[in-house]
């Protein structure tokens, strides 16, 4: 093949290569979307809708298309996951020019398959761009600088919250998409939200962005900056209590493996994904039984669904503080990166979450989600027997459980929510709330002050300052397919019994066990601690050896229920919490307990609306919804800080396993930590980005094509080049003729160096954490000039000339050749280093503080 005609090949071939790997659909369905699936999403929406300066297109919500749940199931249960998945489809919520509008897109056919307005009540989850756009626009509106001013308070010091303003029975027409912005002042601080500057009513509608309306009602006291602190360098010394630093020793490293999104650990396996709304989302989690040697179904899709935070003073500043967190400002969105060791022990791998900003482009938190394993020093299980004469024996098994991490930072309170997944087959939802209170400015120091009669609708938590009372419920969405689909709630009552009088017994009572298996909603719908009962969600279908039916049993936290009336406002919008536990046929559109809509919503969407149903549940695949509540009380402890407040509930296997699934579990080797002691598993871990696969292969791809074009270019060049019959000769000098060798040295040339360019400049600047490209540097440079020199020794050498001296210069046989084993050898090494370690491609996105 001509030269020429070889080297247009290898570019063609390149191009084909970029074009083909520019979109490579991820492996699992439930996979979240990609940087380059995000991409995707623009491009079309971009071609398909007028977007522009007159258009005002925004994206509130993109996301993973719920795919087909037996679609799901098929491709699960069929060998290896062979069988095709289901179409992979992209959900976009979208403000278009004032009206809502639901997008469905599929990846394959890269079509628009689905699109329609939203004409029901309640907004999309604002975006972080627009909340960003709303505070920049009030800092520089006239009448609140103005107010600012005459309050004597300086404008560079204020830093805004965010806040939804719920409904309050307004009409639709009157509910107009507006947030309100709530003023705080720095001057000394950075606990801003202990600094309230209160009195003034902002709004902004975001749809036009401008402010709406605005009031100045009256200044009040503003809490001083002294005490507010929480930085540990910025505090003085007395400290303490002093702890000893603690660490989980794994001189093996790690016991589970992540494979893309796929965990697996212990006995279990489950997937875990990033939703922008949801947070941390674990689908398909099952156990292996060793008794079957398989592994059984327990969690198809495990969720946050949507908390509700309504603050308990009617005034004006403070009425409409009602969040639905999830709903309103995305519990995924708000997530923020976790550090290495303190958000999350030594061992921990992270995740980084992928979301599209308001114009579509993706944006990365980086660590957003952290899985590792747990020693908190419990007992898994044990039995010490003294009975027996002559015979001691003790068995102990330490608990050791993974976790799955997500901290959700919405304003002022963080939250931290675990799924922890235990061997005896127990997974574990735990809430942990922390961060700064919400304060209220006083005029009151001491609690003496207060008026008789007067409710200051909270505590005295520091000078001037009232922790405002309210309440967390965080609603978890937990699909449950006990072995199989078709589950059963069942309502274990305890009752007490008085004992018959055919038996002879001086016990008067005892309590036994009275099941029920709810057959609709309304018989599965709990106010939990009312009576004592059970609740069990079994397969009918699967029974054990002894005739029990198979089953998971919710193991409940702390009970608290709303105490709003039920025809408030804010109760109405948030009727789901009306029960701790609900069971649902499963629906597919039923996802958001507070409805898809949240912002401003009127509680036409919510989980008490479907439930009002009263569908069949049971032998039906059924999904529960649990709730976490706290009422909180606030005390002077939760100042400047609050120390974490933890709440959770459990799913146990009951009857499940046929006898204690961790019986056999060998004792785990516990080791002491000293000074000076280096932990493998220390190593932070970071999960490799896996969207950044497809540039890494572009990369990759380049460098090869280029430095197999400089080869054969060198290997052609060998065969081609000038020879001694060439040589001519007038009696005095010497004359060789231009020879083709000479173009393909240069091509060569071409082809090593920019590679070697590439491959150096582009990548290990950008990519790499290596420094490892000396010896390709010397490899390069050898090569170079041997290319180089052989190039120009077949250009033409003219009588008298010649090629140095007035003398003429063959090429030696094999150097060419060599030359092209040196470019081979070069990028070899160059791909060599790509491989050590890759940084993730993703551009990582500050995202400003927001409420
Ligand atoms: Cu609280």
């Amino acid at each position: 093949m001509a030269p020429l005609h070889f080297t247009i090949l290898i570019i063609f071939s390149f191009v084909i290569v970029v074009s083909s790997s520019s979109f490579t659909p991820p492996r699992h369905p439930f996979d979240p979307l990609t940087e380059t699936e995000l991409k995707l999403v623009r491009t079309i929406i971009n071609k398909s809708y007028p977007v522009g300066p007159n258009h005002k297109f925004t994206f509130q919500y993109v996301g993973l298309n719920e795919p087909d749940k037996s679609l799901v199931l098929s491709w699960y249960s069929s060998p290896n996951h062979t069988i095709k998945p289901p179409p992979r489809q992209a959900f976009v919520i979208a403000r278009d020019n004032g009206k809502t509008r639901e997008i469905v897109l599929d990846f394959s056919s890269r079509a628009i398959v689905s699109d329609k307005i939203h004409v029901g009540n309640g907004y999309p989850m604002l975006s972080n761009d627009e909340q960003e756009a709303s505070t920049e626009l009030v800092v520089k509106f006239k009448p609140f600088i103005d107010s600012i001013a005459k309050r004597g308070l300086n404008v560079s010091e204020i830093v805004f919250t965010t806040s939804t303003i719920g409904w309050y029975g307004e009409t639709k027409a009157e509910t107009e998409r507006v947030i309100r912005l709530m003023p705080f002042y720095l001057d000394g601080t950075v606990n801003m939200y202990l600094r309230p500057i209160e009195g003034m009513t902002i709004i902004v509608n975001l749809d036009e962005m401008k402010v709406s309306e605005f009031k100045d009602r009256s200044t009040v006291t503003m809490p001083k900056a002294n005490g507010t602190e929480y930085r540990i360098s910025k505090l003085n010394p007395p400290f303490g209590p002093t702890l000893h630093n603690a660490v989980l020793l794994q001189p093996d490293g790690p016991g589970f493996k992540v494979d893309g999104h796929i965990v697996r650990w212990a006995n279990w396996e489950f997937h875990i994904s990033f939703d922008v709304r949801a947070g941390i989302v674990i689908s398909l989690a099952s156990l292996f039984d060793t008794d079957v040697n398989k592994y059984r179904q327990v969690l198809y899709k495990g969720h946050l669904s949507e908390m509700f935070i309504p603050y308990m003073d009617p005034t004006d500043d403070w009425y409409f503080i009602t969040y639905l967190d999830c709903g309103d400002f995305g519990c995924g969105q708000c997530a923020v990166s976790l550090q290495p060791y303190t958000d999350c022990p030594a061992g921990a791998v992270f995740m980084d979450g992928i979301f599209a900003g308001q114009d579509g482009t993706p944006a990365k938190i980086p660590k957003v989600m952290c899985i590792f394993e747990k020693y908190a020093g419990d007992i898994m299980w044990r039995h010490t027997e003294a009975e027996i004469p002559n015979l001691e024996i003790t068995e102990v098994r330490p608990d050791v459980s993974l976790v799955a991490r997500i901290v959700t930072t919405v304003g002022n309170y963080d939250y931290i929510v675990d799924y922890e997944f235990k061997p005896s087959g127990s997974i574990k939802m735990g809430v942990g709330l922390t961060g700064v209170l919400e304060v209220k400015p006083v005029e009151y120091i001491h609690t003496s002050e207060i008026k008789l009669g007067e409710d200051i609708h909270g505590t005295i938590v520091a000078d001037n300052t009232v922790g405002v009372n309210h309440d967390h419920f965080v609603t978890f969405r937990l699909d449950l397919d006990i072995d199989g689909t078709e589950n059963s709630f069942v309502r274990n009552e305890l009752v007490t019994t008085r004992s018959p009088k055919s038996v002879n017994t001086p016990r008067k009572t005892y309590w036994t066990t009275k099941p029920k298996t709810a057959k609709i909603e309304a018989e599965a719908r709990v106010k939990l601690g009312l009576k004592a009962e059970e609740l069990v969600v079994v397969n009918p279908n699967r029974k054990t050896k002894h005739g029990n039916e198979v089953g998971y049993r919710l193991l409940h936290g702390s009970a608290a229920g709303p105490l709003l009336a039920q025809d408030d406002f804010p109760q109405i919008r948030a009727a789901f919490t009306n029960y701790n536990v609900w069971i649902t046929p499963y629906n597919r559109s039923e996802v958001w307990a507070g409805g898809l809509y949240a912002d401003r919503s009127q509680g036409d969407d919510t989980l008490a609306v479907w439930s009002q149903r009263n569908r069949k549940i049971e032998k039906k695949d059924i999904v529960m919804w649990y709730t976490v509540g706290f009422h909180h009380v606030p005390s002077q402890e939760d100042y400047p800080t609050m120390p974490t407040l933890s709440g959770g509930f459990e799913l146990r296997p009951t009857n499940f396993f046929e006898r204690n699934p961790v019986l056999k579990t060998k004792p785990v080797k516990v080791t002491t930590a000293r000074k000076g002691f280096k932990n493998k598993s220390m190593e932070v871990q970071e999960q490799d980005n896996r969207d950044g696969r497809p540039k890494s292969f572009l990369f990759f791809m380049f460098i090869f094509l280029f430095g197999l074009a400089a080869f054969f270019l060198c290997l052609s060049a060998e065969f081609q080049k000038a020879k001694g019959k060439d040589l001519k000769w007038d009696g005095e000098s010497c004359y060789l003729p231009e020879n083709r060798a000479f173009g393909l040295g240069i091509a060569a040339l071409v082809c090593v160096s920019v590679a070697q360019i590439v491959g150096n400049v582009v990548i290990c600047r950008g990519f790499l954490k290596t420094d490892k490209t000396g010896t390709t540097l010397v490899n390069f440079s050898v090569a170079v000039t041997l290319i180089s020199v052989g190039a120009s020794m077949n250009r033409e050498q003219i009588y008298g000339k010649g090629w140095l001296n007035r003398e003429c210069y063959l090429v030696k046989d094999g150097v060419f050749a060599a030359s092209g084993f040196l470019s081979v050898t070069t990028m070899a090494a160059i791909l060599g280093a790509f491989a050590f370690k890759v940084k993730p491609s993703l551009q990582v996105l500050k995202l400003k503080i927001r409420v």
